[in-house]
């Protein structure tokens, strides 16, 4: 049976302190993120892009937090699309857009995998944890906050209700190198399962990850991969607006995404952060569709065993 995946386009950019994420989508079609996935053997459907109406400003009791009104449509948007994609493909593929929509996309994928009765994992590849709520954030900027409130934490005064939380004992991160106080609470508290990026030159990106896979597999769970460009070492990857210098290099984040894809759990991914108006001729839009490639599929030579399993 030919697998089916579906692009879909947030282009969100309220939530990070400069504009440019509202490019991402296009940056990645442009750069020929369908046929990279068609030429693996897919049945891929190109959504288009999600919007929400213009909102009215609204204030807040915490000063540095804007465009909070916008944020809330993104979040009602993108966790009723999320729900819907999820029924409807093997694999929906949300093209972002900053990190403040994956307070819609997680929700929505948790309440599809609550219809199957079966947890949702979510493996967060990124610089920062994104644990704020809307009281700790101190940069205002909300693409920091979409972790606590897909775990339930708050307060989140202006956000809508949560639909599906996920739990924190069924998250992994990795990449993490700049942490917040608050967040650094946080993490001691939730016991979130955190690989930073001593860790990873401890031990590989591979020990940590097998063992999360063995977690996701052994619980039967659905697997939501969220992907922040700011995982890469910005010498790859220099379009993301929060660069953190010792990221990811391109033999780990390939390595990540081959071994996900022998394990067969990923059922959703999105790609968050890129800033196209920060590139340097495309390179790292086309970065981030070979590793898709490699997320789906992409293979330098046949194995005649399976790396992972
Ligand atoms: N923790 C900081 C920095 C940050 C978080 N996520 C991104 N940057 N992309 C904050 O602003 O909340
Ligand atoms: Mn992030
Ligand atoms: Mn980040």
């Amino acid at each position: 049976m030919t697998r089916t995946a579906a692009l879909i386009g947030a282009p969100v950019e309220t939530g990070a302190s400069q504009a440019g994420c509202l490019m991402g989508p296009a940056s990645l079609r442009t750069a020929g993120i369908a046929a990279a996935i068609e030429e693996l053997g897919w049945q891929v459907t190109d959504l288009g892009d999600c919007r929400i109406a213009p909102q009215d400003p609204s204030a807040h009791a915490n000063p540095a937090i804007h465009h909070l009104p916008e944020t809330r449509a993104w979040i009602e948007t993108l966790e009723a699309r999320a729900f819907d994609a999820a029924q409807a493909y093997d694999l929906p593929i949300f093209m972002g857009g900053d990190h403040s929509m994956a307070a819609g996309t997680v929700p929505g994928f948790a309440r599809h995998a609550a219809t199957l009765g079966r947890p949702l994992f979510v493996l967060w590849l990124d610089a920062h944890p994104d644990l704020h709520t809307t009281e700790t954030t101190l940069s205002g900027n909300l693409h920091g906050t979409p972790v606590a409130y897909y775990t339930g934490q708050g307060p989140f005064e202006g956000y809508p209700p949560l639909q599906a939380a996920v739990d924190p004992a069924n998250i992994c991160m990795m990449g993490i190198r700049s942490v917040d106080p608050a967040e650094h609470r946080l993490i001691a508290e939730l016991g979130i399962d955190v690989h930073d990026m001593r860790a990873i030159d401890e031990t590989g990106v591979l020990v940590p990850l097998r063992a999360f896979l063995d977690r996701v597999r052994a619980a039967d769970g659905l697997l939501h991969l969220s992907f922040d460009v700011d995982f890469l070492d910005p010498s790859i990857a220099p379009a993301v607006g929060t660069t953190v210098p010792g990221g990811a290099t391109f033999r780990e984040a390939h390595l990540i995404m081959e071994t996900l894809c022998d394990s067969g759990l990923v059922t959703s991914f999105e790609l968050v952060e890129l800033n196209p108006f920060l590139d340097e001729r495309g390179r790292t839009a086309q970065l981030l569709c070979d590793l898709t490639g490699s997320l789906m599929g992409r293979r330098v030579l046949d194995r005649l065993t399976r790396s992972y399993g």
